[in-house]
């Protein structure tokens, strides 16, 4: 048992989540915030007895599949963590048995689950279950669940089987009912058993290869024993978990998940948790982001980073990262813009090697999304709104009674995706330095996104402009709309930085630039005609005194004040308007106008920024988890302190609150990386000025300070930032430039320095 579980080195409080007694309805919200993951494996934390209507969930980084529903679904796979004691002939189980006391505590800084149930009930009285469980993050394919068993009042039977269910089944879709998407080729058990499975549609194999042993003793069939009064069993089980996926060919997968069990084995449970232990370790050690005067934002900010970093990985799967983490089947396993506007900072500046990972994801499907602008009757490549596997549009669709297909409306018209990705693959360039990825797909990718954009414009006679027609921005209540402010900015910086990339990278290296141009069918004629289209692509419209009007005719559609605020200090739906109805309003799920100025805060000045926020803030409902988020970075970097206060912390306790009421459904990863950039770009001050880093931090008086730490262009910069100063050291092994405070300073390897904020 490690030291944590048996109480003499408890972890200090800031980094445990706490469920504490047991509540049948809100198991499902406890199985999400508390579960594990490696980035490979994820694995929902519901208890090991799996009570009813508890929603499992293990799935593993890019097992996607079809069959029996409409678009890819995450395969949730057999849940390896399920145990199946027997007390006196009663299943231990808070179904059958009364709970007396119940406690788990993830702690967060070790990835590791803990688990203390008395059951009270059967011919004995009172049992005592202890559990303690870690998805390894040293070996990508390890898990690891002990069980210590006592009786606390008399001798009891104990039942012991070694096997788990392996009928698991996807259920998100609720008009396509249960999917099971694998089926087992082969099982056998034995002192090591294992599973081959098969994906029906995808075709995708999965293994494991698993032990269980009580008090080291496999068990091969169900074992009874005598517990007596006081005296503790351990159950143990080990397992192995891999797909095809990631092993190729795919027939050494029964082969690769018994290695990995064996070498498991070897090192045994102790070791195993050690290694795991100093992984995380070392994963903390760059990433955690401390605010000493307010330890309860501290622990929510860590909770935030937690759940980045057990779905973020560097070990080469070729999966993204979907909305809902590998913690859930909400949104089916996709991935959206999500990724690349809401976690990639995220990656960029904390785990580059995961960051580079999720880069790859988009660049691999580079050739799907340029048949998806074919099909559609563009050029260049059209990235999916939703993504899975393949990069094949995944976002979801019904058949209707008269046999037509409905087609969810953000797939359809969502296209700045498109120059999402491509603004994605900018930050991880500009914070990392590594452009690499720029001459293995990178160039390649901003060509045929810039492409798409310029055969998607359509020019206006009337205007003299080019106009975006039937698109919608990231205010998911305003579908299919003319000039959307969101995308037409970001189509217009997508052409502008593709053609100043492409001819930047055939300036410096002519022969190579040849090369790739010839390659990609490219001239400078069309890098000119990008160029072009980019100066004349409709401009905002700075309508009634300075507000830009989110979309052509936003301003005609009916003005619906907002008056009142939930529980959670979030706006509540104003009383006689539907959601469905939410298109024919001014309401707003998310402020695209605020967020595009805080994507490109140099194209607007200070009073439009203060106006346009003061407005749209009336009009948002921020009933999406992406929103609230960038609304308090958007507060702190235009300097309406007051708002940012007001959505920050809804915003940081999204999921552990379950403010939206959907986190049973899994974790929101967007806002988790959203409220990353709250803290290191909004408090932290942390912005890119021209390629340059720049440190101007707004730490509040009541914080103390605010530590953080970032890595840039391979160093690593140790960040302590005050009321009225900042100080940098520099881990780094080369001398960095950095503007802090507005000056330019050179941060020295192995020193640190102090610049006080003007004024101050
Ligand atoms: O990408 C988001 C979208 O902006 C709002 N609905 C949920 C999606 C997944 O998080």
């Amino acid at each position: 048992m490690s030291k944590l579980s048996s109480g003499s080195r408890l972890s200090p409080e800031p980094w445990l989540v706490r469920e504490t007694g047991w509540q049948h309805g809100r198991q499902n919200h406890f199985a999400t915030i508390l579960a594990l993951g490696n980035g490979t494996i994820g694995a929902r934390s519901i208890l090991e007895e799996a009570p009813q209507a508890a929603t499992p969930g293990t799935f593993l980084a890019g097992v996607y599949d079809a069959a029996g529903s409409i678009v890819d679904d995450i395969v949730n796979l057999p849940n390896f963590f399920e145990l199946r004691l027997f007390v006196d002939s009663q299943r231990l189980s808070p179904d059958g048995l009364r709970v007396a006391a119940h406690e788990r505590i993830l702690d967060m800084r070790r990835g590791v689950l803990s688990r203390r149930t008395v059951f009270l009930g059967g011919l004995q009285g009172r049992y005592e279950l202890r559990t303690e469980r870690f998805v390894s993050r040293a070996m990508p394919c390890i898990a690891v669940l002990r069980a210590w068993l006592t009786a606390l009042e008399g001798d009891a039977d104990l039942l012991v089987t070694g096997d788990f269910g392996l009928g698991a089944y996807n259920t998100e879709g609720d008009w396509e009912g249960h999917k099971r998407h694998y089926g087992i080729d082969e099982v056998a058990t034995g002192p090591r058993s294992w599973m081959l499975a098969r994906t029906p549609e995808s075709g995708i194999r999965v293994g494991y290869a698993w032990t269980t042993s009580l008090d080291g003793r496999p068990v091969t069939e169900p074992v009874s024993v005598r517990l007596r009064k006081g005296r503790t069993v351990c159950v143990t089980r080990i397992v192995s978990a891999a797909s095809s996926v990631d092993i190729v060919p795919p027939a050494d997968l029964r082969r690769t998940c018994e290695r990995g069990l064996a070498a498991a084995l070897r090192r045994g449970v102790p070791r195993l948790l050690a290694g795991h232990e100093r992984a995380w370790e070392r994963l903390w050690d760059v990433s955690d982001v401390r605010i000493p005067g307010a330890p309860k934002l501290e622990h929510a900010a860590r909770f935030s980073i937690y759940h980045l970093l057990a779905c973020g990985t560097a070990w080469g799967t070729p999966a993204g990262i979907a909305a809902k983490s590998l913690s859930g089947e909400g949104y089916r396993g996709h991935s959206f813009w999500d990724t690349e506007i809401y976690t990639l900072p995220f990656y960029s500046f904390s785990q580059p090697a995961m960051a580079r990972q999720l880069v790859r994801y988009r660049l691999d499907r580079l050739e799907t999304a340029k048949r998806s602008a074919a099909n559609r009757g563009f050029r260049g490549a059209l990235f999916p709104w939703e993504s899975g596997r393949t990069g094949v549009d995944v976002t979801p669709y019904f058949p209707l009674a008269d046999r037509s297909l409905y087609v969810f409306d953000t797939g359809k018209y969502q296209h700045h995706i498109t120059a999402d990705v491509a603004y994605g693959l900018m930050t991880y360039l500009t914070v990392t330095g590594d452009d690499s990825v720029m001459r293995t797909g990178g160039l390649e990718l901003l060509a045929e996104t810039a492409r798409f954009w310029a055969s998607r414009v359509v020019f206006s006679k009337r205007s003299g402009r080019y106009e975006i027609k039937g698109a919608m921005g990231p205010d998911e209540y305003h579908p299919d709309v003319d000039n959307s402010v969101y995308t037409n900015f970001l189509a217009r910086w997508n052409l502008e930085y593709a053609a100043r990339m492409l001819s930047d990278f055939s300036t410096r290296d002519a022969v190579k630039g040849e090369l790739l141009f010839a390659r990609l069918r490219l001239t400078g004629a069309e890098l000119a005609e990008w160029r072009y289209v980019a100066s004349r692509i409709e401009k905002t419209n700075p309508g009634r005194a300075g507000i830009i009007e989110q979309f052509d005719g936003y301003f005609k559609r009916r003005d619906v004040p907002i008056t009142k605020r939930n529980e959670h200090g979030m706006p509540a739906w104003p009383k006689g308007v539907k959601e469905d109805d939410a298109f024919k309003t001014q309401l707003n799920k998310q402020a695209d106008v605020v967020l595009t100025m805080l994507m490109f805060p140099d194209r607007f000045t200070a009073e439009q920024k203060r106006k346009n926020f003061e407005y749209y803030d009336r009009r948002t409902l921020h009933v999406s988890t992406l929103s609230a988020c960038m609304t308090a970075l958007a507060g702190l970097e235009f300097g309406i302190k007051e708002y940012a206060l007001r959505y920050f912390t809804p915003s940081l306790f999204t999921d552990l609150n379950d403010v939206q009421g959907t986190t049973d459904k899994g974790i929101h990863t967007a806002s988790c990386g959203g409220n990353w950039q709250c803290l290191i770009r909004g408090f932290g001050g942390v912005a890119i000025r021209d390629g340059q880093l720049s440190i101007s931090p707004r730490v509040p008086r009541a914080w103390k300070s605010l530590r953080y730490s970032l890595r840039w262009h391979g160093a690593l910069l140790r960040v302590t930032a005050r009321p009225g100063s900042v100080t940098v050291r520099n881990e780094g092994k080369a001398a960095t430039e950095a503007i802090l405070f507005g000056k330019p300073a050179t941060l020295k390897p192995a020193r640190a320095l102090r610049v006080n904020a003007p004024g101050a």
